[in-house]
């Protein structure tokens, strides 16, 4: 095992034995809500995993150490200490492990710690992508390049219409990664079951979606895989709500100057704060949704795995 690495005794156990194991990002908890629904969230989470038999394990760097299942007072520390613990994606990693210093893992360094420890499926609620005006401010996330490199397969409600969705599977496309729409031929945007933008592979089943990841990783392609479940119906929000905020987001992200790291939480935040309590439930509901299916996902791929 990477010596730089240390996992849950529970997680340790399950994966020794072959057993589902779905792994969890921390990002969400400091970055992407706020507390103490951060917290509940998690540990909900957690709970939706095993209640569908697979292990959690909630991933972050504490003290310089890439930890692959975290205690309760590990993810309380993450979701009190909120924006100002440090967000971490791939190339932070390196200089949080050489300082020993603690953060919350984005996607892509979600993926890289997963990858590290032999985690294949990994749920969230939705991927970084390219940002709207990215052919002026390059901002286009290190989760698409991770999911080009790494093999694990992100189960997420699509992405939020803070991005450019269409350049967002433009991009995906041309870097090699699938992009399973489960039960659906559009790409879902986070807060809706649909976008404009359609999606040309479908799987109807965790079965099926395993049998997917086994043969691209039999074939030598080494890169990830999104899987794009949509926020059950009686979650979603009407898109006319969730456009008319993230316009005012994006605008006021504009004026302030926004750049870097700082963009995607800065949206995050605003659009939580413009949609009050009703994008909150939602997003922990659809979150729940995606620890279900990536449950039942990493169980078939154990099953094909001898
Ligand atoms: N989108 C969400 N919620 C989130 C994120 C994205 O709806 O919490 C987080 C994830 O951790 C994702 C990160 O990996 O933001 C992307 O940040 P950036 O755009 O800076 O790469
Ligand atoms: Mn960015």
């Amino acid at each position: 095992m990477n010596p730089l690495l240390d996992l849950h005794p529970e997680v340790a156990a399950a994966l020794a034995a072959g057993r589902p194991v779905v792994a969890l990002e921390s990002t969400i908890i400091s970055h992407g809500m706020p507390w103490p629904q951060n917290l509940e969230t998690a540990l909900a989470v957690e709970a939706e995993v095993r209640a569908h038999g697979a292990v959690p394990a909630t991933i972050a760097v504490i003290g310089g150490r890439a930890q692959a299942g975290l205690t309760q007072a590990q993810i309380e520390t993450l979701g009190r200490g909120g924006p100002a613990v440090a967000k971490l994606s791939r190339r932070d990693l390196a200089l949080a492990v050489a300082q020993g210093r603690t953060g919350a893992t984005t996607v892509a360094a979600t993926m890289i710690i997963a990858a590290l420890a032999g985690i294949r499926v990994f749920a969230t609620g939705g991927i970084g992508g390219v940002h709207r005006g990215a052919s002026a401010s390059f901002d286009i996330s290190a989760d698409l390049q991770e999911l080009a490199r790494t093999p694990v397969a992100v189960v997420c409600a699509g992405a939020k219409a803070i991005l450019d969705l269409g350049l967002t599977l433009e991009y995906l496309e041309t870097h090699g990664v699938p992009v399973l729409g489960y039960r659906c031929d559009r790409l879902p945007a986070f807060f809706t079951r649909d976008s404009d933008f359609a999606l040309d592979q479908r799987v109807d089943d965790a079965a099926a979606i395993a049998q997917v990841m086994q043969a691209q990783w039999a074939l030598g392609l080494g890169a990830g895989l999104v899987v794009a479940n949509p926020i059950p119906a009686e979650h979603a929000l009407p898109r006319e709500v969730m456009d008319r905020a993230i316009a005012q987001a994006l605008a006021e992200a504009q004026q302030q100057g926004v750049q870097g790291k700082a963009v995607t939480p800065f949206l995050l935040g605003r659009v939580n704060a413009l949609t009050g309590g009703d994008s909150l439930a939602s997003n922990i509901q659809l979150v729940l949704n995606n620890a279900r299916l990536a449950a039942a996902v990493a169980a078939a791929f154990a099953g094909l795995v001898p």
